[in-house]
């Protein structure tokens, strides 16, 4: 903790179940510890500077906290309409900046030195960080570069919520109340998934997906990129994938549209897009289910060797790839080179290989697929991620992380008891396994369920989630709040941490009595996005990052209905849940 620079700020060390003093501030994720000194604002204004200080980090974090800096002064300049000059103070002689005087200073700390971008999601103290606020400076301090960062979105949260908007807002006092925050998020791993395979999204609103994550100081992007519906990833060396299963989406045949696919440069500007942002792309390529739009367009994925037809129907519980012994060096070829285009792609340390709803396979054709994948991604030097079926029958590589995405005893009725068991016996055999758990209960964290009978598209199938279902549980003790022993699961100690996935099926209005035939019958993918996300990925983000002891749904609520104003401020098109007291 004293490495992470959370200790050193004396009286500012987080306590878990002391109740920071800072509920008032609206800042979600809750801080770990939050003073409100008493003293005299920060005024931003014509003078002020924003100040990079490196001398004393270490180096591999400089020219991330440079560029941490510049990103803040280029997202200040437009609302405020501030000049923000961006100096950096260099232990090489390089350019001179005061640290005094009228600054946002970003200071790295030296302690940083392990830490490496594009590093393993396992140590919390990455990003912890200082933020202290007098009326003569804002510093924010860490020693990494993800630690400055997560300061600035903390800071952004302290200015008005004019400073989301996108144009030049007049009239407005920047003024950041005079604070002490020492923070660290309670999991190392916090995410959203984002379903561009069922619908596909346009680099743009990938991009808004990341910015929603960001300001929630969440750090892992999960792309379900390939689907029944389609293929959105490009692959050397295999362009039908994308030539022909870019062609469909959900309700969209062959010559309605497209191509849905995401070229190598845009998939390269996503990747940078969210880098610069210190979050890590999970890149997922599902399998053995879910495989159509690859089957639709390689014949060998089939064991008759032929393509099949593409698919555009909302149906999950497909046939699989055709993983028999015989089949498997064709199969096997596919992995290769899918995979290596994905690790290409992709300079995170994580491959997702899915593994979910695979119905009745023959005897090893899971088993068969699954070790193939294993060993190609852990060849490359990835570490592989998986639904929670992955575990079943398959040797798991060290260190993977296992996905858990069942539901809990109250909504089991839902999905009925054998698929609750079976969950059950999956994740113990992962955590036998050695693997530890990404926390994606589908009754707390789908962003597709519903919020209530109100919401106009999405799922159900995992029950309504509401603010307070989303918000209301701790990834610790989920799997032992059933009163069944025989379905209690101790995964405590071995939460990597939580995720929040966003499917894109059904996402048309329920309204519908068919599959939609023109865009015209679609509701736009940014207005799903918004709508599904907002208020519920804050609820995510907070479970992800503060200290269950500092949690309790009633002082979330009121910090967070003050973000309404931000969300209106940023046009982004929330759902105002009648179950929330907004104002
Ligand atoms: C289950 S969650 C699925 C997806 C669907 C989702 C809809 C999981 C690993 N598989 O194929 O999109 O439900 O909520």
């Amino acid at each position: 903790v004293v490495a992470g620079g959370v200790a050193v700020l004396a009286g500012c060390t987080p306590t878990p179940g002391a109740a920071p003093s800072g509920q008032g501030l609206g800042l979600v994720p809750l801080p770990a510890s939050v003073e409100v000194s008493g003293g005299e604002p920060f005024v931003l204004d014509d003078g002020t500077r924003v100040v990079v200080d490196v001398s004393a980090g270490s180096a591999v974090g400089q020219d991330g906290a440079v560029r941490v800096g510049e990103l803040l002064a280029d997202e200040l300049r437009t609302p405020t309409g501030l000049g923000l000059a961006v100096e950096t103070t260099r232990d090489d002689g390089g350019t001179e900046g005061s640290t005094e005087g009228d600054a946002v200073v970003l200071r790295i700390d030296a302690g940083g030195e392990s830490w490496e971008p594009h590093g393993l999601l396992d140590d919390p103290a990455d990003e912890a960080y200082i933020l202290e606020v007098t009326e003569d400076a804002v510093v924010v301090s860490g020693t990494t570069p993800a630690g400055l960062y997560r300061g600035t979105r903390t800071l952004l949260q302290l200015l008005p919520p004019e400073v989301e908007s996108p144009a030049p807002a007049d009239g407005v006092a920047w003024e950041v109340p005079a604070v002490e925050i020492a923070d660290e998020p309670r999991y190392a791993y916090r995410g959203a998934m984002l379903d561009v395979a069922r619908r596909f999204f346009p680099v743009e609103d990938v991009k808004r997906f990341v910015d929603h994550l960001a300001d929630y100081r969440l750090n892992v992007l999960h792309l379900h990129l390939t689907d029944d519906q389609g293929w959105r990833f490009p692959v050397d060396g295999l362009p039908e994938l994308t030539d022909v299963g870019g062609r469909t989406q959900e309700g969209w045949p062959p010559g309605t549209g497209g191509p849905w696919s995401y070229t190598p440069q845009e998939y390269a500007e996503i990747v940078a897009y969210a880098a610069e942002r210190y979050v890590t792309v999970v890149p997922e390529v599902d399998g053995p289910g879910h495989t159509l739009a690859a089957q639709s367009a390689i014949g060998s994925l089939r064991c008759d060797g032929t393509p099949g037809e593409p698919y555009w129907g909302p149906e999950v519980n497909n046939p699989i790839v055709c993983s028999s012994d015989e089949n498997m060096p064709a199969v096997r070829g596919y992995l290769e080179t899918v995979l290596a285009a994905v690790v290409a792609q992709n300079p995170g340390p994580y491959v997702h290989v899915g593994g979910d709803e695979a119905p009745d396979p023959e005897e090893g054709w899971y088993e068969n697929y699954a070790a193939a994948a294993n060993e190609i991604v852990a060849g490359h030097g990835r570490t592989v991620v998986g639904w929670h079926q992955w575990a079943q029958g398959t040797t798991l590589p060290a260190g993977s992380l296992v996905q858990y995405w069942g539901v809990g005893e109250h909504n089991r009725p839902l999905v009925g008891t054998e698929r609750e068991t079976e969950d059950v016996r999956e994740v113990r055999a992962a955590l036998a396994a050695g693997a530890d758990l990404v926390m994606s209960p589908a009754d707390r964290t789908y962003l597709d369920m519903k919020y209530d009978d109100l919401t106009p598209y999405g799922l159900e199938w995992a029950g309504r989630i509401d603010l307070e279902r989303a918000y209301d549980w701790d990834p610790e003790t989920e799997l032992t709040s059933t009163l069944d022993p025989e379905r209690q699961v101790d995964v405590a100690g071995r939460v990597a941490g939580v995720e929040a996935p966003l499917w894109s099926d059904r996402s048309y209005p329920d309204s519908l009595t068919h599959l939609p035939t023109s865009t015209d019958e679609f509701v736009e993918p940014v207005v799903y996005l918004d709508h599904m996300t907002f208020p519920r990925l804050p609820a995510l983000a907070e479970v992800a990052w503060t200290a269950q002891a500092d949690r309790d749904y009633a002082a979330f609520e009121a910090r967070l209905v003050p973000h309404a104003a931000r969300w209106d401020a940023a046009g982004i098109g929330w759902n105002r849940v009648h179950d929330v007291r907004w104002d």
